[in-house]
């Protein structure tokens, strides 16, 4: 179905959400017709941010809003569902509209599965009526389940539509910047440079989606081993404040966190408390493209702020901002060179937004990645 359509049929007038691939023709058809952040579409730093959004809509206007996602942004909607908008608190009816990633009988990525098995029942038991749509949904079907639909709205209850892969489609968005570093270079610069300084007690958390691929497929190329490396595949926006847990714990080794603009604006209360942790041994590298790019390239609101006097305020010891391949280098090369113990560094990495087409997966689980990393670090696994 076009996602013209099934917003027509819906009837929704208000946007707010974080990207999903799977919901891409719904972003992209919004963006064109409302903008990417504006009064009519939002997009957040995260989706319970989302739904506090469209409850502010609501309030102001009476009009029952939508708010996109990916299922796993559900456990970041089940707060505001349950204790602001459900009926029992304030009554304000929201339509959820949710990538269905990790639908049982469809290969997934193992981040995706359990997510995907339990999207149904999760979304039910914060008391949201959940309708399935796939790409063979037609139009009278949509307007069916809109007249079950409706009156439990008008009773200021939640409704979700759980959508299947290629339900919905529009013409694709090619999202730009005017950057020119690519997430990729960036992260064989750092891989590099820790090879020339033998940086090898460094160890490196890297964030969900691409940029965690991107560094599989390096060390793979290199015939590097994975060991120092643990790939934040799911959980985005976690993978800064669990390098701050290894940190404490393993203080004679720096640890670089790889992370992304829309996943450090997603959790940025990390930022608070890493600056103020005392950890004398982080490097907090944001590659900032500005964009959602793992998902489709839709724009973050990094774009339009400066990260690093973010990071200055939050009490990280040094900043950097890298817009070139020279300067990333040079930063580098200095925090490098002056030994592994060395503050709270914070580097902003300016990219482009894309990636190789033929960019891959990881070819090992993530239960291989934790126990050679653990091993690496000498922690012992207690099952
Ligand atoms: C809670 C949650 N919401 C949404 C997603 C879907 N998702 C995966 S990667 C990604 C974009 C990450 O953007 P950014 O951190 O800026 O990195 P980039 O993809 O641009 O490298 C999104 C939205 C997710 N995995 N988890």
């Amino acid at each position: 179905m076009l996602a013209k359509d099934f917003i027509n049929i819906i009837g929704a007038s208000f946007f707010a959400g974080v990207p999903d691939s799977q919901l891409r023709a719904l972003a992209d058809y919004v963006t064109m017709t409302c903008g990417a952040s504006g009064d009519r579409h939002r997009i957040c730093a995260d989706e319970g941010g989302a739904c506090a959004l469209a409850a502010g809509h609501y309030l102001a206007t009476g009009d029952v809003p939508l708010v996109y996602l990916q299922n796993s942004g559900i456990g970041h909607i089940i707060n505001p569902v349950a204790s602001l908008m459900n009926e029992k608190v304030y009554a304000i009816p929201c339509i959820f509209v949710v990538g269905w990633r990790g639908e049982p009988g469809e290969h997934d990525e193992p981040q995706h599965i359990f997510q995907g098995e339990r999207s149904e029942a999760m979304l039910e038991a914060a008391g949201i009526t959940v309708k399935i749509i796939g790409k063979d949904t037609t139009s009278d079907e949509l307007e069916r389940m809109m007249g079950e639909l409706r009156p439990l709205l008008d009773r200021g209850k939640q409704v979700a539509f759980l959508v299947r892969k290629d339900a919905l489609t529009n013409e694709k968005i090619k999202y730009k910047n005017g950057n020119t570093m690519r997430r990729e270079t960036i992260l064989e610069i750092l891989t590099k440079k820790m090879a020339g300084h033998k940086a090898t007690d460094d160890i490196i958390v890297s964030t969900t989606g691409k940029a965690s691929r991107e560094l599989f497929e390096i060390r793979e190329r290199r015939g590097e081993t994975h060991e120092k490396d643990f790939l934040t595949v799911g959980s985005m926006g976690h993978a800064s404040i669990i390098a701050l847990g290894i940190a404490t714990e393993k203080k004679h080794r720096r640890v670089w966190i790889i992370d992304g603009d829309g996943a450090a604006l997603m959790h940025m209360g990390a930022m608070a408390i890493i600056g103020t942790s005392g950890a004398n041994n982080i490097v907090h590298l944001v590659i900032n493209n500005g964009a959602h790019e793992s998902v489709g390239g839709m724009p973050t609101a990094a774009g339009a702020i400066n990260l690093p006097a973010v990071a200055d305020a939050c009490g990280y010891t040094k900043t950097y901002t890298a817009d070139d391949e020279g300067a990333l280098s040079s930063a580098l090369d200095e925090i490098m060179s002056s030994g592994n113990i060395n503050g709270r560094i914070f580097i902003e990495a300016k990219a482009a937004i894309g990636a190789r087409d033929d960019l891959g997966r990881p070819t090992t689980t993530p239960i291989q990645n934790k126990d050679s990393f653990m091993k690496f670090l000498g922690a012992a696994r207690k099952f």
